[in-house]
């Protein structure tokens, strides 16, 4: 689709495909793959797709910030603003991401740390290979949780764990991930790509307008039981006058001929 060096945007039909391309360094993030994220972020945002593929090339998912990116200016001794670097940067590639219509499976083929986490949570379902990992590095290097891990790793599995995996700079492999209901289903290495395609499929076969009614009504929890319901009322409001919900109605209730 269009020509990047440190990640890839492709399109088939209404699915497209984000891969980190910088897999010598297990897809860390850098300033130049930062923009490149967020040009493509224009891309995706004027014309959305109605699935998008967010994976790693190579044996990593992403390692989150490359570290060696500020050695230069930390062992000359200058300060270094991360607060500024997260506003400017990482901030919106998360808020883009996560307001995004589509559906957005993450599908992690290798590690994700620190920052990678955070590009993995803002997908709406996460697929995985059994040598994944998920790492919260943020720990081990002495920063807190960021690129929007403190809000989505808590609601994914529970303040608790988040804590002690912050806490700790630990992490969890994938079976774990997957019995603590962070991944959807685990695959194979070789057979991840083919699995996570074979899902955008049976997406892609679905109602765009239902699955965007799904994520908001979903991702954007309603205050109280009386919230919900209203909100739930407007949505099947609108879902009930798509050209979808009408076809499915008459090819499943149509009368069928006596046998
Ligand atoms: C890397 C990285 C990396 C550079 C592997 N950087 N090269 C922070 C600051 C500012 C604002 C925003 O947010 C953040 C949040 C964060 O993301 S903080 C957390 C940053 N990430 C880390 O601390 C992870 C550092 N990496 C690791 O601990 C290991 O590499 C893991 C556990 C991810 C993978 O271990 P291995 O599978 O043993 O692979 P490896 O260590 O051999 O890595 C392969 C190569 O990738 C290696 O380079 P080399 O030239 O030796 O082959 C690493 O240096 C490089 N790499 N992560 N973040």
């Amino acid at each position: 689709m269009a020509p990047f060096e440190h990640i890839r945007l492709t399109r088939d039909g209404a699915i497209a495909r984000l891969t980190l391309n910088r897999p010598a360094r297990l897809n860390a993030l850098i300033r130049p793959m930062q923009a490149e994220l967020s040009a493509a972020l224009d891309l995706l945002e004027a014309e959305p797709p109605q699935v998008l593929i967010l994976t790693g090339e190579g044996r990593g998912f992403c390692a989150g910030q490359d570290l060696t990116e500020r050695y230069p200016q930390i062992a000359a001794g200058e300060a270094v603003h991360l607060g500024a670097s997260l506003t400017q940067t990482y901030n919106p590639l998360i808020r883009r991401l996560n307001a995004l219509p589509c559906v957005i499976i993450a599908a992690v083929n290798g590690v994700a740390a620190g920052a990678g986490i955070g590009l993995a949570l803002t997908a709406d379902i996460i697929l995985a290979a059994r040598e994944a990992r998920f790492l919260m590095a943020f720990g081990k290097v002495g920063l807190g949780p960021d690129a929007g891990v403190s809000w989505a790793l808590p609601e994914r599995i529970g303040s608790r764990r988040a804590l002690a995996l912050a806490l700790t700079g630990g992490g969890i492999d994938a079976q774990t991930a997957l019995d603590w209901g962070l991944v959807w289903a685990l695959h194979d290495a070789g057979e991840l790509a083919a699995a996570t395609q074979e899902l955008a499929l049976v997406l892609v076969a679905g109602s765009a307008q239902a699955q965007r009614a799904a994520k908001q009504l979903l991702r954007e929890k309603a205050p109280s039981l009386e919230a919900a319901l209203a909100r739930e009322s407007a949505c099947q409001d609108a879902l009930g006058h798509t050209d979808f919900y009408r076809d499915a109605v008459l090819a499943f209730a149509a009368p069928k001929p006596a046998r």
